[in-house]
């Protein structure tokens, strides 16, 4: 089968234009990437190494970082400088297939990029959030990036806390505490497309699957695309209240509160995290504890 046809495929290459049509990705912002499962490899594997006559040379490179724990599988991943955009337009040309080698330090490509190019520039971060995601569940296959308005926002008037961000997305949408029980992380303002900031980004990924990067974005994941860009879209939504919210007033009139966020909890059957549902003093505005 052809990758373009394959149904993983056609969902990442979904994800990524909706993404677009969210306003989540101007220019060649944002990024995503799949762990794609064994049986889905050998479906077009026939059709790796040859796209429209465009050969990949297939060199092995360095990641910039380890990921022994995804040695020898294949990834789904948008090209470095790229646009989401364009992906519905031409999606060999500016998405990927790698491949890592048996030391987890280095990939090869073997399909897409066909009019050349080179993986993300966030391969490590998505790479070693991949991996510590496969730790905790091997279900876990989808890391997406993008640039969302109201998250950006918020990044520059709430306390840059995890505690704190959680607590203000939760109580703006019933369903937050119950699709994202484990809360929101939140990296400070660092330098992107390296190790460093993959490195942080990853320790948070070892409990939660929603990470904001102050100032510049946020990266989801989960088992499938509907999930990670569900997730991404739920907090979005909620941020964007949480604006118009603050908009109007520093203070809420009423809200959602922690007994009701239990309440929840328990109908739901999911463990919400108590970190989150701290008491705020009487008259505290909204981010203030
Ligand atoms: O330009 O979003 O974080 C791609 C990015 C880098
Ligand atoms: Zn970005």
């Amino acid at each position: 089968m052809k990758v373009i046809d394959a149904e993983f495929a056609k969902g990442f290459f979904r994800m990524c234009v909706d993404g677009f049509y969210q306003g989540w990705h101007e220019r060649n912002g944002g990024n995503a990437s799949y762990r794609i499962k064994p049986e889905e490899v050998d479906e077009v594997r026939n059709d790796f190494g040859n796209i429209n006559g465009s050969v990949q040379d297939g060199e092995w490179q360095d990641i910039g970082t380890t990921v022994k724990n995804l040695a020898c599988e294949f990834f789904m991943v948008t090209g470095s400088g790229k646009f989401m955009r364009n992906i519905e337009l031409d999606p060999a040309a500016n998405v990927c297939i790698l491949e890592v080698d048996e030391t987890g330090t280095k990939y090869r490509i073997v399909w897409g990029l066909t009019k050349g190019g080179r993986p993300t520039s966030e391969l490590p971060t998505h790479l070693m959030n991949l991996e510590v995601l496969k730790n905790r569940d091997a279900r876990f296959r989808v890391v997406y990036h993008c640039h969302p308005t109201n998250i950006i926002a918020l990044t520059y008037v709430l306390p840059l806390d995890s505690e704190i961000f959680t607590r203000e997305i939760w109580e703006m949408a019933t369903e937050c505490p119950i699709d994202f029980p484990e809360g929101i992380g939140v990296v400070p303002w660092m330098v992107c497309g390296g190790r460093e900031i993959g490195v942080k980004t990853s320790e948070l990924m070892k409990k939660q699957k929603i990470v904001i990067w102050a100032h510049h974005g946020a990266f989801a994941a989960g088992y499938d695309f509907d999930e990670t860009f569900g997730l991404m879209h739920t907090v979005e939504k909620a941020a964007e209240v949480l604006v118009k919210v603050m908009s109007i007033n520093v203070y809420k009139r009423q809200t959602i509160e922690p007994d009701q966020i239990r309440q929840l909890g328990k109908t739901f059957g999911v463990d919400i995290d108590e970190r989150f549902l701290y008491e705020k003093r009487p008259g505290a505005r909204i981010g203030e504890r």
